[in-house]
């Protein structure tokens, strides 16, 4: 038995899968998850002392690379002024106006502890702005675990939610709306049937929990014009593109204004933080400068902060070509490596996320997502896990670059996916 295994087991008996979040257990490609000791760069290490070259990279927040000098320093630097203070700090607004700055349609945002905690915390606002209660959410899309957003697409036309998951109720799953991922006349159709009912359609502006699924060209300006014609917000979840894809993140990749953003991972540089932010005319809403309520212990938290405005303030216009060139030569190496043996498979990338579907043409819904070979993406993963390279043990994550991942990293990845295929 390996360390990590005897580790999984003993975690077991104390948590929950013994992980502390589902997708971490490799239930979707089997074996053991292996438990990680330290990482450094682009290099994880486990308990049994292997290395890996890392593309897990925290589920996104880790641009930087792990353990990278400017955060650590800068977290170090904020502990030894205290952890918590349970009192506002400038460190809160520093962080506060490096997203304003960067992101155009944010002229105030309000920072909480998850993405699950931000999606919630905007659904709510925009629903008590609009005085409206339905909200419409793509299938494969995922913002979280709150009740209402573990809802799967409701059985034929219907398109009314019915629960993802025992515990939420029908109640609760009342009034989620779903679609299907680049399909506007659906959404149309759903304005149409719920007229003045919708207070907000929310998407991942470049769909990350389906893998990575770029939206059709014209998909995300006719959201906005949908939701424009009928009164209804429209809300980004940029937990994963926010800083990622772009400097002002997807909505300034592809020109396209929402009316609220979400945002997490990249902005913790690693510690819990969730934000969402907009006009200062909804932001005025929220508690206490307005009635919508929403609160958090640990929001703001001063080490989250440190780390999350070290990560920003690295990320100039040098790192994004960076990771553009970085991640276009992994695609390019692993597009040769699937040609070379003859395995069909779809690449879909933007910017520095990417995944790899074994299909045979591109997926662009849930439904194309799930048809894809699964199975064959498992044996693909523990192959690549055997030669080095630590992949998000599920076809439906998205893989991140870093600054860290070198040419080397590349080169030692695109070899083990000829040796893995
Ligand atoms: P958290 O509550 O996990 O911080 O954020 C939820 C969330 C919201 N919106 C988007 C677009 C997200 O990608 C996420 C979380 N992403 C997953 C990755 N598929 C986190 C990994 C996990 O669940 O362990």
């Amino acid at each position: 038995m390996s360390r990590s295994e005897e580790l999984h087991a003993e975690a077991a008996r104390f948590i929950p899968g013994g992980v502390n979040s589902p997708v971490r257990a490799f239930r979707a490609v089997g074996g053991a998850p292996r438990f990680i000791t330290r990482a450094t760069g682009c290099h994880m290490y486990d308990a049994d002392g292997n290395a890996y070259i890392d593309y897990i990279c925290g589920y996104g927040p880790l641009i930087l690379g792990h353990s990278h000098p400017a955060i650590i320093e800068a977290v170090e630097r904020a502990l030894r002024d205290g952890t918590c203070f349970g009192a506002p700090t400038q460190r809160e607004t520093q962080l506060a106006q490096a997203i304003v700055e960067r992101v155009p349609s944010i002229e105030q945002v309000r920072m909480v502890n998850s993405g699950t905690e931000a999606v919630m915390s905007a659904i709510r606002l925009a629903r008590a702005a609009t005085k409206r209660e339905r909200i419409i959410k793509f299938a494969g899309c995922y913002h979280g675990h709150a009740d209402y957003l573990l809802v799967q697409a409701g059985s034929g036309a219907s398109t009314l939610g019915t629960p993802d998951s025992p515990g939420v109720t029908a109640g609760s799953a009342r009034d989620t709306l779903s679609a299907r991922y680049n399909d506007l006349d659906q959404v149309a159709d759903l304005f149409a049937a719920h007229t003045d009912e919708i207070a907000a359609v929310i998407v991942e502006p470049v769909a990350g929990n389906m893998g990575v699924v770029p939206p059709a060209d014209g998909f995300l300006q006719g959201l906005r014009d949908l939701t424009q014609e009928n009164g209804a917000l429209l809300i980004f979840d940029e937990v994963m593109t926010g800083f990622r894809v772009h400097r002002g993140g997807a909505q300034a990749l592809y020109n396209v204004t929402p009316d609220l953003t979400v945002l997490g991972k990249i902005i913790g540089g690693g510690l819990p933080v969730g934000a969402y932010g907009g006009p200062a005319r909804l932001m005025q809403q929220i508690a206490p400068a307005g009635p919508v309520y929403q609160a958090g212990t640990l929001s703001g938290n001063p080490l989250a902060m440190a780390a999350g405005l070290a990560t920003l303030n690295a990320l100039d216009d040098d790192a994004y070509r960076t990771l553009e060139q970085t991640a276009a030569t992994l695609e390019s190496g692993l597009r040769d490596a699937l040609a070379r043996a003859k395995v069909p498979a779809a690449i879909q990338r933007v910017g520095s996320m990417l995944s790899v579907f074994f299909a045979d043409a591109p997926v662009q819904s849930y439904d194309d997502a799930k048809a894809a070979n699964h199975p064959r993406f498992a044996a693909f993963f523990n192959a690549m896990l055997e030669h080095g390279v630590h992949l998000p043990p599920s076809g439906y994550e998205a893989w991140f670059v870093s600054l860290a991942h070198d040419d080397t990293a590349i080169a030692e990845t695109v070899s083990a996916a000829v040796r893995s295929l």
